[in-house]
């Protein structure tokens, strides 16, 4: 099946945390692909990427990005495709940058903004599956599976230490 997601992301930097967007798509069986797109070094790519993701076949972008992440936004702007911005925890600041440059969209350019980091970028996959639920059936049933396999750890180790 052609990849239904793309993840993209700013610098190979930005890998350790999109991963686990990466892998949760894996653990759900979703097809994916993954490319590193600047927003400031590779803004002809950006473009030329985002306007093409439609007619590609992809139906949700999850875009990472860190510092002034300008990423997930440029790309809203080019493709009316849902897409997801993962912040990325920066050196200097954190990911507080990453996060108030990504979700302060003007009405008009949604970016549906996730946590700073890899709890973002597991969530991005998460909420990526669950948009795709409702057209792929199968999408759907591995996500509840998921769902329900994480609560049943949570029951089964009700301890806050193991002993
Ligand atoms: C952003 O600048 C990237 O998304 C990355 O988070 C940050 C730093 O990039 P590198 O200097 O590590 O390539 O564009």
């Amino acid at each position: 099946m052609k990849p239904l997601v793309g993840i993209i992301m700013g610098s190979q930097s930005d890998w350790a945390t999109m991963s686990h967007a990466a892998e949760t798509l894996q653990a759900l069986q979703i097809p994916h692909e993954v490319k590193i797109v600047s927003a400031h070094r590779t803004p002809d790519l950006l473009f030329e990427y985002a306007s093409q993701a439609e007619q590609r076949g992809l139906e949700v972008i999850i875009a990472g990005a860190g510092g002034a992440a300008h990423l997930p936004g440029m790309c809203a702007a080019k493709t009316v495709l849902p897409v997801l911005g993962v912040p990325v925890e920066s050196a200097v600041l954190r990911g507080v940058d990453s996060l108030l440059s990504i979700v302060q969209m003007p009405a008009g350019i949604p970016v549906g903004t996730l946590a700073i980091g890899k709890a973002g970028a597991i969530n991005a996959g998460l909420l990526a599956a669950a948009m795709l639920g409702g057209k792929y059936p199968e999408f759907r049933k591995h996500l509840a599976a998921y769902r329900h396999s994480q609560t049943e750890k949570v029951l089964a180790n009700p301890q806050p230490l193991s002993v």
